[in-house]
């Protein structure tokens, strides 16, 4: 059964796409002509920031169409590219690169990604810094418009003892677009402020320094083209905020009118024993025009932080005050309120409540503080035993989502760390203060540790750990109706669309149908690792593994086999070439 609710938002989101598709009826146009053998309705709803239009982050789209399936293609013997006819329900595929973490945000027109620069090898003005790119491509073809370089951050603009950027995997988060502009978290720690068109229209906003930004320090600029970034603003979260990165700068930014929010990326050093940088903030927000800093949290996590922040925050309006929540790098999920308007200077949010997700007996052994540590399976004094049954303290890393007046947020610990045991909360958020005890709606611990966030539809709640247990639970009160196995490690989150749950994995993008019964409707091998999340707009999917990226279109066909080359990155597209 739908809830009235569920009805409600597909009515709003229904409205929406009746608008935009008078916007961009171009759109529409173009993209039905460029593919002949598709079904004449294409739709125009976009996707422009983690979460779609929700800021609740809820991974729900109201598209439909969309196939069960669809075969990647394989790779030609013959050289580049794929073998004519191998592919099924595939618009295009593009090869990004080696890393694709930033999963795929989609609007006028366009998709973007963040993704490491290997692709970079074939345009002669770069050297490889190893460092990421966000690019922007065409929606209906594929083909680059324009992309950011953003070079690896070097030690010596790092804190000494820092551990950061070893990884090389590149921007690892999504942009958010609101009208013509792009907000994304690079890989080097900064909030950057993008023109949605790129060069090609001029050097908009008070940054023209593109050509010697994207090179790195100490080179000469390189000569910028119609096809490179154009910034508006760029926001040091390490050189203005005093932040100290660990492994990865990563956050999916929301962006409410003026207002950007972020956690920071702040975390520990080398030895993973403390935080270089314990009073720098956690949670801010900064100014979508100006790119300054109109608020930080004052919780000083730094002092208590066991690895690092990665949650992306997600808002919604509780008591008729809009929160923003973010989920620590402590295991404690916190309320803010919303800025309702841009301070003279810098202020600190106002905190509504916290609570923590860790419960005594995930905290404590024989009364003593289990070390977070312990918990990772590569330390020599680690007691767990990578089998799912360890018992110890997790950070949050996922989302927390907002939906229907509840927050619903996983805990879990770096991949790397291997399994344990997770928990899944449901939090009341019109409490305050120290909610953990009054504001505890359910808690569902049959679940591993996670970052991956939940997706809620028609009442049931899809939630998947570690190993790639996927667990559709009665959203009301917590209780299974069944647990599927991916069998495959799963970072990413679930998108339901369509009656459809598509979740990627290391081995496998998995179909599963939505309800309450466990059905398996495809598993489509992408060749690489597929740790993002797939995402809908338009009529179309699009999934990502490591290095390409696919729109999947029901009866669309790559007519053209040949493969593109644009500045090294490889098209494979059906119409436009
Ligand atoms: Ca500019």
């Amino acid at each position: 059964m739908e809830t009235t609710t569920t009805k409600r938002s597909l009515r709003i989101q229904a409205r929406l796409n009746q608008t935009r598709r008078k916007q961009h009826g171009w759109l529409a146009a173009a993209a039905a002509l460029a593919v002949g053998c598709a079904p004449s309705v294409v739709r125009a709803g976009d996707w422009p920031q983690w979460g779609g239009h929700d800021f609740g982050r809820n991974m729900v789209s109201p598209e439909s169409g969309l196939p069960e399936s669809f075969k990647p293609g394989e790779r030609s013997t013959a050289g580049e590219g794929l073998v004519p006819g191998s592919t099924e329900n595939v618009r295009w595929v593009v090869e990004l690169g080696s890393y694709i973490y930033g999963n795929p945000t989609v609007t006028g027109g366009r998709v973007f990604a963040g993704t490491d620069d290997s692709s970079l090898r074939s345009d002669k003005r770069f050297g490889q810094t190893k460092g990421g790119m966000v690019q922007c491509l065409d929606e209906k073809t594929g083909r680059l418009i324009w992309r950011l370089i953003t070079p690896n951050r070097p030690k010596e603009r790092l804190p000494e003892g820092a551990l950061y950027g070893q990884q090389h995997f590149g921007t690892c988060s999504s942009p958010a677009v609101v009208g013509k502009r792009v907000y994304v978290m690079t890989g080097a720690c900064e909030i950057v402020c993008l023109d949605v068109n790129g060069l090609a229209d001029g050097n908009d906003g008070p940054f023209k320094d593109e050509g010697r930004y994207m090179v790195g320090p100490g080179k000469p600029p390189i000569a910028l083209e119609k096809t490179d970034a154009d910034i508006i603003w760029v926001c040091d979260l390490v050189d203005q905020l005093g932040v100290c990165p660990h492994d990865v700068a990563s956050c999916s930014l929301l962006v409410d009118g003026r207002f950007v929010y972020t956690v920071t990326s702040n975390g520990v050093d080398k030895p993973h024993e403390k935080c270089l940088r314990p009073d720098a903030p956690s949670y801010i927000c900064l100014d979508a025009q100006t790119g300054k800093l109109l608020a930080t949290d004052d919780e000083k996590m730094g002092h208590r932080i066991w690895h690092c922040l990665w949650s992306p925050p997600s808002m919604g309006t509780v008591n008729g005050k809009k929160l923003v929540f973010f989920g620590g790098g402590d295991g404690v999920c916190y309320a803010f309120e919303a800025l309702t308007k841009v301070p003279g200077k810098p202020i600190h949010f106002k905190k509504v409540w916290q609570y923590d997700c860790n419960p005594p007996h995930y905290r404590l052994r024989d009364g003593k503080p289990i070390p977070y540590y312990e918990g990772d399976k590569r330390k020599k004094y680690s007691t767990n035993k990578d089998d799912g049954t360890y018992l110890g303290p997790s950070q949050i890393i996922s989302t927390p989502v907002f939906h229907d007046g509840r927050v619903y947020v996983t805990i879990g610990q770096d991949p790397m760390h291997g399994r344990g045991r997770g928990l899944l909360h449901c939090i009341d958020p019109s409490k305050t203060g120290d909610i953990t005890k009054s504001g505890c709606v359910w808690m569902y611990d049959a679940i591993e540790r996670s970052i991956s966030s939940v997706a809620i539809a028609d009442g049931l709640l899809y939630a998947v750990d570690l190993p790639g247990r996927v667990h559709c639970l009665d959203v009301a009160t917590g209780k299974p109706y069944w647990v599927h196995e991916i069998k495959a490690e799963t970072w990413g989150t679930p998108l339901v669309a369509d009656g459809k749950v598509f979740i990627g994995s290391k081995k496998k993008l998995v179909v599963l149908a939505a309800g309450k019964e466990a059905k398996e409707l495809a598993e489509i091998n992408l060749g690489a690792p597929a740790y993002g999340t797939p995402v809908a707009a338009d009529g179309m999917l699009f999934a990502a593994s490591q290095r390409r990226l696919w729109a999947v279109q029901k009866g669309a066909k790559l007519m053209q086999p040949a493969v593109a080359q644009q500045n090294g990155v490889k098209v494979q597209a059906s119409g436009g070439l």
